[in-house]
C-alpha cells in the first residue's frame, strides 16, 4: 500500500471514529407527532396544565342577603380579576332553583369547574351528578350539602358547629352561667342555622341555668331579625335575659326593636352572633352588642387557588377550613380599622 492509500485509510478512519463520538438530538417531534404515552417527547408547556388566565369558572351565589355576603361576593369578584380568571357568575337572589338553574347553564357553557354555595343542604344530588357527568369538577365554597361525597372535590369553609359553639360559652360567660335565652335562626335549613343552632346548645348544656324560650328564623337579614325580635319582645318582655343570632345583620335589626321597645341592648339584653363584619365591632363600640364569633368571607383567593389545582387534576383535601376568631367590646375600637369587611 503506497503513502498515499495509508494516509486516506488513517484519514477515513478518524473520520469514523469521529461520528460516533457525538450524538445529534433530533428536535423534539411536536406533541402532535410524539407517539402516545411517550410524555419526554411531549414540550414542556404541554405538561404545565392550564394557568389562571386559561380558567373559566362558574360560580353560583346565594345572592346579598347580608354584610358577610357582600363581603364574600366582593372578594370573589376581586380575585377573579386580579388573576384574570374569567368569571361567570350569578346571583340567585336567595332561591335554590336559580342556582339549579345557574349551575345548568355553566355545564352548558363547559366550564373548567363551577363554585357554589348551597343555599340550603338539601336538593342537590340530581344537578351535582349532571356536572359531575359532564366532567365538571364542583367546588362547595362557604355552605355545605348533603349529597355524597363523590358528587364534590372539596368544601371550602367554616366550621359552624364550632362557631356555635364558641357563641354559647361566650354566652354562659357573659351571663355568669344563668338566664333566658332568645334565639334568631339563619335561613331554615341552611347548613349554618343548622349546625351554629347545634353547636350552641351543645355548649351551654353543662349549665342548667341557661334556657332557650324561644327560638325562630329572621332568614341572615336585618329586616326579619328585626320583625322576630319585636313579636319576642311582645311574647316575653324583660323576662329575656339575651339573644343568640346566628349572624351580625339579624342582630343589628334585633338591636333596633330593643331599643324601639325600651330596652338597652347590650346591657338590659346582652347579644351574641356570629360573622364579625364592621358593623357587629361598631355595635360592641356603642355597647350594644357583647359578642361576635368570626366566620371569615374573604375565600376568593382560596377559592380560586382550590379551583386551578383541581382543574391541573391535583390533590386537594376534602375540606379546607377558614381560620376564625371571637371578638369582644374591649377589643373593638382597636380591631375595627383592621377589619376587611
Ligand atoms: C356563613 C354564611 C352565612 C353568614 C350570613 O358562612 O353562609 O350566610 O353567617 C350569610 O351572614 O347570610
Amino acid at each position: 500500500m503506497n503513502v498515499r492509500s495509508v494516509l486516506y485509510a488513517i484519514l477515513i478512519g478518524a473520520l469514523m471514529l469521529s461520528l460516533v463520538g457525538c450524538t445529534t438530538v433530533a428536535p423534539a417531534a411536536p406533541a402532535a407527532e410524539a407517539p402516545a404515552g411517550d410524555q419526554a417527547a411531549a414540550p414542556a408547556a404541554e405538561m404545565a396544565g392550564k394557568t389562571f388566565e386559561d380558567l373559566v369558572v362558574g360560580y353560583a351565589q346565594i345572592g346579598a342577603e347580608s354584610e358577610w355576603r357582600t363581603a364574600n361576593t366582593q372578594s370573589i369578584k376581586a380575585e377573579a380579576e386580579r388573576l384574570g380568571v374569567e368569571l361567570k357568575f350569578s346571583d340567585a337572589q336567595q332561591k335554590q332553583e336559580n342556582q339549579i338553574k345557574a349551575i345548568r347553564s355553566f355545564i352548558a357553557q363547559q366550564v373548567d369547574v363551577i363554585g357554589v354555595s348551597p343555599v340550603v343542604e338539601t336538593g342537590w344530588e340530581t344537578v351535582f351528578q349532571e356536572a359531575k357527568d359532564a366532567g365538571i369538577p364542583l367546588i362547595l365554597v362557604d355552605r355545605r350539602a348533603a349529597v355524597p361525597e363523590e358528587l364534590y372535590v372539596t368544601y371550602l369553609g367554616s366550621d359552624f358547629v364550632e362557631e356555635g359553639r364558641r357563641a354559647g360559652q361566650a354566652m354562659a360567660d357573659i351571663l355568669g352561667g344563668e338566664g333566658k335565652i332568645v334565639e334568631l335562626v339563619g335561613t331554615v335549613g341552611s347548613a349554618p342555622a343548622n349546625d351554629r343552632y347545634s353547636g350552641f346548645r351543645e355548649a351551654i348544656t353543662e349549665y342548667p341555668g341557661m334556657e332557650i324560650i324561644a327560638s325562630q328564623s329572621g332568614d341572615f337579614t336585618r329586616a326579619k331579625g328585626k320583625e322576630v325580635m319585636e313579636a319576642f319582645l311582645k311574647s316575653y318582655g324583660d323576662e329575656i335575659d339575651a339573644l343568640y343570632a346566628h349572624n351580625d345583620d339579624m342582630a343589628i335589626g334585633a338591636i333596633q326593636a330593643i331599643e324601639e321597645y325600651g330596652l338597652k341592648p347590650g346591657e338590659d339584653i346582652k347579644i351574641v352572633s356570629v360573622d364579625a363584619v364592621r358593623g357587629a365591632f361598631e355595635a360592641m363600640i356603642e355597647g350594644k352588642l357583647n359578642c361576635t364569633v368570626e366566620c371569615n368571607p374573604l375565600l376568593g383567593p382560596q377559592f380560586f387557588d382550590l379551583a386551578l389545582k383541581v382543574v391541573n387534576g391535583e390533590e386537594v383535601a376534602k375540606w379546607v377550613p377558614s381560620e376564625e376568631g371571637v371578638y369582644f367590646p374591649e377589643q373593638a375600637a382597636e380591631l375595627l380599622p383592621t377589619r376587611q369587611y
